[in-house]
């Protein structure tokens, strides 16, 4: 695996590290490549139990490296975007379909296709010195990485269009305010903060957490009658795993449930 993406599975949970701190974490081929086989990987695995995505150094990720496309776009023209079929897609599917949760801890600015990755996931905590900015119509493209699905569901329709249209950069604490963000600490709190929320999350009932995952994904494409179908088919699994019925004899005992993820 390229080192521009580390990868460490401790105790259930897997931290993916964007690894290209000279380049802001900008998304080369390699870094997609890497960022779409590694994700892939923690979502296959069943020791794997909750993910936390984050960035080295000073950028969380600025989407796309613009050095790199440059050189794409006048060898190929319109044919550098199948990057998009290619990379995008698949990262950003693999986070929103990771049947556990992912947390996106963003230490310092998410842009463009890294804003998109971040809202993907189903939580974020954000250090205060850092931002969103949709980038791409500042660089004359369309949104992508899946933000026209999860921007206007967490802003709206209206706020998501200004951001579209006119990118700039949303900092912590509007972000906080809007709905981009579920939490903001200090830079120097968030690798302990996000580890321990992580952590929580990968000591919990993960194929609850999965069902959640997937209910809430459907429910967004379809009626209330599909989705209530849908959600007595998840509810019906799971009430057979070992952590519910471990869940509820501890509730009548008055004990702690501790979960294994079965
Ligand atoms: O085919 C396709 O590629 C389609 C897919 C697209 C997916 C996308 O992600 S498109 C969006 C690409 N990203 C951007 O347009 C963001 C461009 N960057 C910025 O707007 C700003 O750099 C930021 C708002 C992110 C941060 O601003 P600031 O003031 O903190 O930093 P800076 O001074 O602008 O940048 C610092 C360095 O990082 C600088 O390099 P230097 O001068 O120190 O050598 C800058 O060039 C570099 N950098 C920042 N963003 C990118 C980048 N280098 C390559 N690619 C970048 N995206």
């Amino acid at each position: 695996m390229a080192d521009t993406v580390l990868y460490e599975l401790t105790d259930g949970l897997a931290t993916i590290t964007l690894n290209r701190p000279d380049a802001m974490n900008a998304l080369d081929n390699t870094t997609k490549e890497a960022l779409r086989d590694t994700l892939t990987r923690a979502s296959g695995d069943p020791a794997v139990r909750a993910v936390l995505l984050t960035g080295s150094g000073r950028a969380f990720c600025v989407g796309q490296d613009l050095k790199e496309h440059v050189e794409a776009l006048r060898a190929a023209g319109g044919q550098a975007l199948s990057t998009v079929q290619d990379h995008y897609n698949p990262i950003t599917l693999a986070i929103a379909s990771m049947p556990k949760p992912v947390v996106a801890a963003v230490n310092g600015v998410a842009a463009g296709a890294g804003a998109g990755f971040a809202f993907a996931a189903d939580y974020r905590i954000m250090a205060d010195t850092a931002a969103f900015n949709t980038a791409f119509a500042g660089i004359a493209l369309t949104a992508d990485s899946g933000i026209s699905w999860t921007l206007p569901r967490l802003v709206g329709t209206g706020r998501a269009a200004e951001l579209l249209y006119f990118p700039r950069s949303v900092k912590a604490q509007e972000a906080l305010e809007i709905g981009l963000t579920h939490r903001v600490v200090t830079s120097g709190e968030l690798p302990s903060a996000a580890l321990e929320v992580a952590r929580r999350l990968a000591e919990g009932p993960t194929a609850a957490y999965a069902a959640i995952k997937e209910s809430m994904a459907f429910g967004a494409g379809h009626s209330l009658a599909e989705t209530l179908e849908k959600e007595g088919e998840l509810q019906i699994a799971a009430g057979g795993t070992f952590d519910h019925l471990d869940a509820v004899e501890a509730f009548v005992k008055k004990e702690k449930p501790r979960f294994t993820g079965r």
